[in-house]
């Protein structure tokens, strides 16, 4: 695109936002965007963040008499009252932070390579995530019991893999990664939330089925594939394939769908193709009639995969239904009363609540799948998620105008139904580009309205430069006042898309690892075959050019102070921390062998590596564990 081109874009795009005040008549769709092709993503990244639509007053002025509100200051050795899960989207992490402190706890290595703790590096993770290093993780959510969260695992996807990992909530550490067939970019996920049954999870790219070099340049023919993994086994239990593509993803509160936003409906294959059409989908999946299309064998194989494919692609069934909604749809999140499916317009101003309740009617022929929805209010330009405080009113993150928009549900369905009202209740600036948006338990039945935090894209100005590469923002917003306030800049290495925000009580951690865990359970396994238990075992034990050597640790000592093998063997060295203190990790590095790795408190990790060139090779305790953790040392002979 030429230079002159590029300002010509810009150019309307900013006037239209400079131009644009608030209620004014131009909410139309984003047409200028849309016809402006090639300008659209990027002026989105580059406009709107001069404010002027909002009535906030700009964060850092207090204005008199200002109600007080909740304070976000956790004072030394005191604790938050929520933990906050984060994604931490190309760092292929998740992230721990406590709120309302926003101090950051901890970073959860997924689909990453992490050197701390030699995530990626050591046996077990490497098995897990299978040669790979690299990951995009954009949702985070946890498993629930009664539509509430039930402390035990957390789910993540993997959007540049297609994959999706299983945290234990018990250790912090990942304990499953399952790849999803036939998917490519594993976007929107979301568990059931009346028990840990299935998770879904939403392929974003459309491709052949199957994806082996025919078809290769008829997008006619590509699909998408809505996938149902076992949150207990982790295993591909079906999947429904779809003509378009499929974004974000909710459950209801039942049991009884699932939903996917389609922003692609065209099938478009270039930026132009996938906004042509005002309308899209959401997708709504039938649960019960996709298992029992599954038990009745009304099934496809995609090429030689195994997991049973439902084939979706022939319009409106049992099975998925098509809601139309406008146009390029993103987020969808379910209202914590189980009633309403919010999806955000994305290209229109707009976003489409769905009565859930209408839906059994829609696939049932009754009425038509439009009839669903029963409101369609006027947000701001560029909704994209939508977070609840349980008293009724939804809080939409608005992109282009870097506003979240406060607004009460039921005003918008009367609104929708001819009365005179306004839904909207409040907009405030956020800095800048808001994206994912969450509140206080607000993905649950138990949203309590207490904290709302808005992901910002871009942080600009907010901080300190540190180069071309500027941290996110993600800014917490206090929902207990009459107006929102924000209270809050977080910056964040990129790039979180989405979190959920806990109550405190409900997540409860092992302070040490036990021997139930499957890490620890891998590396008995191993050892047994040689006799050993790693738990009283300090031991060198040569198979051919293999050699495993095992190593128990107590501050602040290794149970072998040095081991003999030979130049070119094959060693994997298991640590085993007999340390019963909280809180008191060892670790295990071996110079110059690129060998670094993590052992918990009562925690068993193992690490395989190439002997280097003759000579001796220090290994050391990485954690700083004891006064004498410096002394925490052996040696490695490497004999020629
Ligand atoms: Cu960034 Cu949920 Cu991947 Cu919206 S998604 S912003
Ligand atoms: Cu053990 Cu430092």
């Amino acid at each position: 695109m030429s230079n002159d081109r590029k300002t010509q874009i810009l150019d309307a795009l900013e006037s239209e936002h400079r131009d644009a005040p608030e209620n004014s008549a131009r909410r139309g769709f984003l047409s200028a965007a849309a016809a402006l092709i090639g300008g659209g993503a990027m002026a989105w990244g580059m406009t709107g963040c001069e404010g002027g639509t909002t009535t906030s007053a700009p964060t850092g002025a207090t204005p008199a008499h200002e109600p007080e509100g909740q304070s976000i200051h956790v004072g030394p050795g005191k604790l938050d009252d929520y933990y906050g899960f984060w994604s931490g989207g190309q760092s292929g992490e998740i992230r721990i932070l406590g709120i309302p402190s926003m101090r950051e706890l901890k970073r959860i290595p997924v689909f990453n390579r992490e050197s701390a703790t030699g995530w990626g590096r050591d046996d077990w993770s490497k098995e897990l995530l299978k040669g790979t290093s690299s990951g995009d993780t954009h949702h985070v959510h946890l498993s629930y019991k009664d539509g509430t969260y039930d402390g035990r695992y957390i789910f993540v996807n993997d959007k540049a893999q297609a994959r999706l990992a299983r945290v234990r909530c018990s250790t912090m550490e990942v304990d499953a990664i399952v790849d999803l067939p036939n998917s490519q970019g594993t976007h929107g996920i979301f568990p059931q939330r009346h028990k840990t049954g299935y998770v879904f999870c939403n392929a974003e790219f459309r491709i052949p089925m199957p994806n082996d070099g025919r078809d290769l340049n008829d997008p006619s023919k590509y699909g998408a594939m809505h996938t149902a993994v076992d949150g207990e086994s982790m295993e591909v239990k079906w999947q429904v394939l779809v003509e378009g593509n499929m974004d974000l993803c909710a459950t209801d509160y039942e049991g009884k769908y699932s939903f996917a936003t389609c922003y692609n409906s065209e099938g478009g294959v270039t930026l132009e193709g996938m906004m042509a059409a005002d309308q899209d989908w959401l997708y709504v999946f039938n649960l019960a009639a996709c298992e029992a299309a599954v038990a009745a064998g009304e099934t496809i194989t995609v090429g030689k995969g195994k997991v049973p494919v439902i084939d979706g692609r022939a319009g409106d069934s049992a099975v998925v239904l098509r809601i139309p909604v406008p146009k390029s749809p993103h987020g969808v999140n379910v209202s914590p009363d189980g009633k309403y499916a919010v999806v955000a317009g994305k290209l229109s101003p707009t976003c489409s609540v769905i009565d859930i309740s209408r839906i059994a009617d829609a696939f049932a022929g009754k009425i038509k799948p439009r009839d669903c929805v029963v409101a369609e209010p006027e947000l701001g330009l560029g909704p994209l998620h939508t977070a609840f405080d349980g008293k009724g009113n939804g809080y939409t993150s608005i992109f282009i105008d870097s506003v979240m928009t406060k607004w009460n549900i039921d005003k918008a369905i009367r609104q929708f139904a001819g009365e005179d009202v306004d839904p909207i209740i409040e907009k405030v600036d956020v800095h800048y580009q808001v994206g994912h948006t969450n509140a206080s338990m607000s993905e649950t039945k138990d949203a309590d309205g207490k904290w709302l935090v808005a992901l910002c894209k871009f942080s600009k100005d907010r901080f300190l430069n540190v180069g071309p590469l500027r941290p996110e923002n993600d800014q917490l917003i206090d929902m207990t006042m009459d107006k929102l306030k924000v209270v809050h800049d977080g910056p964040a290495y990129s790039e979180p898309h989405d979190c959920v925000i806990v109550k405190r009580d409900l997540i409860n951690p092992l302070k040490v690892m036990d021997r139930k865990d499957p890490r620890h359970e891998y590396c008995q396994a191993i050892a047994a075959k040689d006799g050993v238990d790693l738990l009283t075992t300090n031991k060198v034990v040569r198979e051919g050019r293999k050699v495993r050597v095992y190593i128990t640790s107590i501050a602040p000592a290794f149970g072998l102070s040095d081991f003999e093998v030979r130049s070119g063997d094959e060693v994997q060295v298991f640590v085993t921390n007999l340390d019963n203190v909280e809180d008191l990790s060892h670790g295990f590095c071996m110079v110059n062998h690129d060998v670094n790795m993590l052992v918990n408190a009562q925690g068993t990790n193992s690490i395989t590596f190439t002997a280097g060139s003759p000579g001796v090779y220090w290994y050391y305790c990485p954690w700083f564990c004891h006064a004498l953790h410096l002394e925490m040392r052996g040696r490695m002979l490497v004999k020629a």
